[in-house]
């Protein structure tokens, strides 16, 4: 009999990183592949593995190429990714389907979450949440990124919730779904472009080592939960985009939406082409800034995490 052929694989260095008790930062693909404009989306992705590694802790970007789950890529992965025609965004119910046919698949929260879990990665950084869309009180549109979180023991930072969606609702739904939400240095939950929301923040923490010991308080033997925790990591104020003036940019998108009846998994990956194009761009540069601060301070919690263990342990 041969050997099975292994279909979620972790690369050497995040292996050894994980094996020796380093921090680790996972990364998402469908960012890449869904969520930029190409070159700026491979651009990006090899910066913020650069902004990883500068805070000390081993990137792990994750995807599915030819049937395989890496978690972490090389360079020509991440340009495959960031090209290819037929890359399929995946959310943690497509994994099966595109191990099963060989595809490629760039990962959701949702999906690189389950990947990271998996693999015994903690941190990860990305933009922006997926949650609860206007008007699910009919379209049933929720993101898996919400089930996900409260079913896998993963640490998202991610610069809050785009006002694509209800921020409100998306609140609740994270409430009931029992997943931990705190805002790193605001009393405001923000949404993305900007620092605030109008939602106030469910809890507060200020700095990686109060976010690190929130983790270690979840996941450790006292309680012993198996969620994930949502870090609202807001976008420096420098690179904000006024939620006033976003706003409307965003009903236009809407509207636009519903013009051209996008449903189903289109509707984030048009919504955030759609925002760029009405912005000229200063959207994308926003988008870009949060990413960067996101994946620094991932990695700095990922170090607090790995420094606290033994407190805790
Ligand atoms: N929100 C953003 N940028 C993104 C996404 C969401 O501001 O790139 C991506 C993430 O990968 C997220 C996914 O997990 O969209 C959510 O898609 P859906 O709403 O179809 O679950
Ligand atoms: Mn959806």
């Amino acid at each position: 009999m041969t050997a099975p052929v292994q279909r979620v694989r972790t690369s050497a260095e995040v292996h050894a990183a994980l094996r020796d008790g380093r921090p680790v930062v996972a990364l998402e693909s469908t960012i890449i592949s869904h969520g930029m404009p190409y070159p700026t989306n491979v651009e990006m992705a090899r910066e913020v593995e650069g902004i990883v590694r500068s805070h000390g802790a081993v990137p792990a970007t994750i995807a599915v190429l030819d049937g395989i789950a890496h978690v972490g890529l090389e360079p020509d992965q991440l340009e495959v990714l960031a090209t290819h025609p037929e890359v399929h965004k995946a959310t943690t119910r497509d994994l099966p389907w595109l191990l099963a046919t060989g595809r490629h698949g760039a990962t959701t929260v949702a999906a690189t979450m389950r990947l990271a879990s998996l693999a015994g990665i903690r941190v990860f950084a990305t933009g922006g949440i997926g949650g609860v869309h206007r008007g699910a009180g009919t379209s049933f549109d929720i993101s898996a990124d919400l089930t996900e979180m409260a079913a896998v023991p993963v640490a998202v930072v991610s610069a809050g919730v785009k006002s694509i969606l209800d921020i409100g609702l998306t609140l609740e739904r994270m409430e009931t779904l029992g997943i931990p939400v705190v805002v790193n240095g605001s009393d405001d939950f923000p949404s993305f472009y900007s620092r605030t929301s109008g939602f106030p923040a469910p809890r507060r923490l200020d700095g990686p080592a109060e976010i690190a010991r929130l983790l270690h308080a979840t996941w450790g033997h006292d309680l012993g939960l198996h969620t994930g925790v949502s870090i609202a990591n807001p976008i420096p104020a420098e690179h904000e985009i006024p939620a006033a003036e976003i706003s409307q940019v965003i009903e236009e998108a809407l509207a636009e939406l519903d013009r051209q009846g996008v449903v189903g998994q289109d509707v984030t990956p048009f919504l955030l082409a759609n925002v760029v194009e009405r912005t000229g761009g200063r959207s994308l540069d926003a988008n870009l800034a949060l990413v960067r601060n996101n994946a620094a301070f991932a990695a700095q919690v990922a170090f607090e995490f790995v420094a606290q263990t033994s407190e805790w342990w």
